[in-house]
């Protein structure tokens, strides 16, 4: 029987602002409540982000967690996962602080330095609401995402290893797959990995079919049967990509956090309506989702007594 499809929700993240889309979640309320939402509507895993919750902007403060993390445990049963990518403006001890804090489950780690530009989505607003939005976006020209080999051998010490956290590996290009690899096969990490092929960042692997399996032939060869796939695609064809990533044996990634729309040129109202519709398609495709349960038994997660909140 095929394997069932594993839906992760990021509901906010640090690209979208709040100009772009009255539905993107800001206070910790909003996320708590968008978490919750998409957890009922199919999704097994959150993948999380804080904000400020009176400017909207990016957040690494673990007390902006702390306002949303025990609502979703105790509302809800989907594997918290926290980012340490936290945006490409904080720095590494910031962006580890959350889940330095919470413990989690599950945290982001991204696979290499790169470009991360979002600064295009400047061109598409002439007012905006706060004035750190179009700063962080131009930002973005000539500040890249740094994710170093140490910052990543101190993601897996500190949180792999000395606090029982399982990775959602950020690749956005077949380079990362080969770094992830490289620490396989170097024994500082035990499979099943679960990657998460980021297409359509400018900077990483652009969306398109050839790119889809270009990365899914190199993990294939590179990782064997050590790991799983999910597909993630910035923009607005992000459910054609993860319909093409199930098709292809991958879990999906819905979220507002990359992409705000729900079709062409609509807005998504909820990233549960995301996570229903994607839902709705791959269950007309005869697949079936995975609950929070079986995603944590095939991820081999510690279980979620097991975090600081
Ligand atoms: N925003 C995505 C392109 C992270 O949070 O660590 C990748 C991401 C990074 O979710
Ligand atoms: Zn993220």
């Amino acid at each position: 029987m095929a394997q069932k499809i594993i839906i992760t929700c990021a509901v906010t993240g640090s690209i979208h602002t709040p100009t772009m889309s009255p539905y993107l979640p800001v206070t910790p309320a909003d996320i708590a409540s968008a978490s919750i939402e998409a957890s009922h509507a199919g999704a097994a895993i959150i993948h999380l982000h804080a904000r400020d919750p009176d400017t909207g902007k990016p957040s690494a403060d673990p007390e902006h967690f702390m306002q949303f993390l025990p609502r979703i445990k105790e509302e809800c049963e989907a594997v918290v996962n926290i980012s340490t990518g936290g945006s490409s403006l904080m720095s590494l001890d910031e962006r580890l602080a959350p889940a330095l804090r919470a413990e989690p489950e599950m945290c982001s780690l991204n696979m290499g330095t790169m470009n991360f530009g979002i600064f295009p989505l400047k061109q598409r607003f002439d007012k905006w609401q706060h004035e750190w939005e179009p700063r962080l976006l131009e930002a973005t020209r000539s500040i890249p995402f740094r994710n170093t080999f140490n910052d990543i051998e101190t993601i897996f010490k500190q949180l792999g290893q000395e606090r029982g956290a399982r990775f959602e590996f950020e690749c956005y290009d077949i380079g990362h797959i080969e770094t992830l690899a490289w620490y396989l096969n170097e024994g500082w990490l035990q499979p099943p990995l679960y990657v998460q092929f980021v297409m359509g960042v400018l900077g990483g692997i652009g969306a398109s079919p050839e790119s889809l399996y270009s990365m899914k032939a190199a993990a294939d060869r590179l990782l064997g049967k050590n790991y799983e796939f999910s597909v993630l695609a910035a923009g607005g064809m992000q459910m054609r990509w993860a319909t093409m990533g199930v098709v292809i044996g991958g879990n999906v990634r819905m979220e507002l956090e990359n992409s705000l729309t729900i079709g062409p040129g609509q807005l998504a109202v909820s990233n549960a309506e995301q996570v229903e519709k994607i839902r709705r398609v791959v269950e007309e495709l005869g697949y079936t989702i995975a609950s929070a349960e079986e995603a944590r038994d095939r991820l081999a997660l510690k279980g979620r007594e097991n975090q600081s909140f």
